[in-house]
């Protein structure tokens, strides 16, 4: 069988030398997150990562030579809750967090001897917390929009352009303290693209670990990924505005190219979402789409 990661997809379960349009159809599809941005992206402040081979990943694995720079942003320290009303940062000093999480959506968590909680998916070449504000795991939120375009018969998405760097992403964001997942996809919706949908219902895509390109070996982010497919009526209907950390926000067109290049994990997400999508109602999505699918599974 042919490595399954390598196309960057990281697809559990998916041979792809089988006819795509008789496999994935055949099986659940399980969505499996590997960490490829996480080791060898990172934004333009971070100092370079320490280069770790695939087999030195695990934490199991003894590699004395491993040195990663420590980086903690500038904009981590300042929200530090402590010193800060309303930060949204823990202190720098670990030992002064209070309920520390042992565990996460990726089970329990390990630690290292000064107390700092490991990434799950094992080292990624860099110490401290990088931009992430939580020591450990990170929560976030992540709503799937999507439609048939009436005129086209294109699939589209409801994506932002991200101000940190441009990219077109889900519209998604972090949870608030005490927050439930429901309100939060709801309400990072509406803050980035003015959109209002209620997500009680929604089908759930994922649980756990982002790729994204901000990940340290101390921080990392877990996201709930839910979907809303949207008939042309309904998507007609929204008005939409661009607003906090999105530039503009658009009807993004679905091909194999413009879900490779979404930020972070999220063309793989979206493509999941529609994959199970049609899984339980083909009829919604035109038989032309099908061969992106077929070509991502
Ligand atoms: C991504 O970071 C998650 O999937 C989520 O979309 C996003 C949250 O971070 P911000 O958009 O708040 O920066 O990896």
């Amino acid at each position: 069988m042919e490595n399954k990661f390598d196309d960057g997809w990281g697809l559990w379960g998916v041979n792809p030398s089988v006819d795509p349009s008789r496999s994935w159809l055949g099986k659940d599809i399980e969505v499996f997150v590997e960490p490829y941005r996480a080791r060898f992206e990172w934004p333009p402040d971070y100092p370079r990562r320490f280069n770790v081979a695939d087999e030195n990943m695990p934490w199991e694995i003894d590699y004395p030579a491993y040195d990663p720079p420590y980086y903690v942003a500038p904009a981590v320290l300042e929200n530090d809750c402590r010193k800060k009303p309303g930060g949204w940062a823990d202190p720098e000093d670990i030992t002064a967090v209070e309920n520390l999480p042992r565990e996460s959506f990726e089970g329990t968590l390990l630690f290292d001897a000064q107390g700092r909680p490991l990434n799950p998916r094992g080292r990624c070449g860099l110490a401290g917390r990088g931009l992430l504000g939580k020591w450990g795991v990170n929560y976030a939120a992540d709503p799937i929009i999507t439609r048939v375009n009436q005129r086209f018969g294109d699939v589209e998405m409801l994506a932002i352009e991200r101000k940190d760097n441009g990219q077109w992403a889900i519209p998604g964001g972090m949870v608030d303290k005490g927050e439930a997942v429901s309100r939060t996809l709801s309400r990072e919706l509406e803050e980035e693209t003015g959109v209002r949908l209620d997500f009680s219902q929604a089908p759930q895509v994922y649980r756990g670990f982002v790729d994204d390109p901000r990940t340290t070996d101390n921080a990392w982010i877990e996201t709930t990924v839910k979907h809303l497919h949207l008939t042309g009526e309904q998507a007609e209907q929204l008005e939409m505005e661009a607003g906090s950390d999105a530039l503009s926000v658009i009807w993004l067109p679905l091909t194999e190219r413009s879900l490779k290049k979404l930020y972070a994990s999220h063309g793989y997400f979206v493509a999941c979402a529609l994959g199970m999508l049609y899984k339980r109602q083909p009829e919604l999505l035109p038989g032309k789409f099908l061969q992106i699918l077929a070509n991502v599974f």
